[in-house]
């Protein structure tokens, strides 16, 4: 598609202006001309919600605008989706993930994308969705025999909860059954490697190559 970049910012100002209509008749402009999807995604959608963030950040935009984007992200997340996910071309599971954002943390678009993201990569994923208990990752480790139990925060108020579901699945006697990866804003390669996980994912793409080296196929 010619003039790519000013597609991505067409999608991204749909965002940015809470425009649910022109923002899904973009990204169906853009997939009928056959723009990879998570291209659309992270520099379209992905851009505009970044420039509502921190328009928020600086207080030049409040929380209804900030829910308004956000709610115009997950329409187009899940137009988008459905392409990602039918992109995967493996059939064999490579491994089973059970994925969340941590306790005490709503945000769930990243989280959702990184777990599309998997699943077209041929993993088998459980989505628990979002604010899950740190006894849930557990039970939900247990119970689907997951190779890799994945976290997601947002919220550096959060983010430590990652650390205590690595300690409620030490003290389960599963943490050496499992791997562990987290992600997020806020999370870091050092804070990962403090609180004993095994990997961090820098984002969705980073999340899949992680993946393959954590899980070896
Ligand atoms: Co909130 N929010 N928010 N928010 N929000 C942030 C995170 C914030 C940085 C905005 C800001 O102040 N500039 C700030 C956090 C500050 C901090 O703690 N450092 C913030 C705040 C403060 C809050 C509230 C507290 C606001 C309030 O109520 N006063 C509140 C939180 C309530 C709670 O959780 N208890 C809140 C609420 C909301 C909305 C509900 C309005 C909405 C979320 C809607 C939803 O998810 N359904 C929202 C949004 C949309 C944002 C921003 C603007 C965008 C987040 C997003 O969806 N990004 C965000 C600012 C920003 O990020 N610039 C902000 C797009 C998404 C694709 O990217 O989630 O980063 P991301 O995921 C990426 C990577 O991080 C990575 O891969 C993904 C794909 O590339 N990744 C992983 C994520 N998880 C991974 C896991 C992995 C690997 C990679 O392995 C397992």
């Amino acid at each position: 598609m010619a003039g790519q970049s000013d597609y991505f910012d067409k999608v991204a100002q749909t965002v940015v202006e809470c425009d649910k209509d022109a923002c899904i008749r973009t990204l169906k402009e853009g997939l009928d001309k056959k723009v990879d999807p998570l291209e659309i995604l992270e520099k379209g959608l992905g851009k505009g919600i970044k420039q509502v963030g921190d328009d928020f950040g600086s207080g030049k935009c409040f929380l209804p605008e900030l829910i308004g984007a956000a709610d115009v992200m997950k329409e187009g997340v899940a137009v988008l989706d459905e392409k990602i996910k039918a992109s995967g071309k493996t059939r064999q599971s490579q491994g089973k993930i059970v994925i969340g954002t941590v306790k005490g943390d709503i945000h769930d678009i990243g989280k959702s994308v990184v777990a599309a993201v998997l699943q077209a990569n041929g993993y088998d994923v459980v989505d628990l969705g979002i604010d899950v208990e740190d006894a849930t990752f557990v039970k939900a480790a247990q119970e689907h025999k997951a190779n890799c139990v994945a976290m997601s925060t947002l919220l550096t108020l959060t983010i430590q909860n990652m650390g205590v579901v690595i300690q409620k699945l030490k003290e389960a006697g599963i943490r050496n059954q499992v791997k562990v990866i987290v992600g997020g804003a806020p999370v870091t390669q050092e804070f990962a490697d403090g609180i004993g996980a095994d990997a961090f994912g820098h984002d969705a793409a980073d999340a899949v190559r992680k993946m393959k080296v954590l899980l070896g196929r």
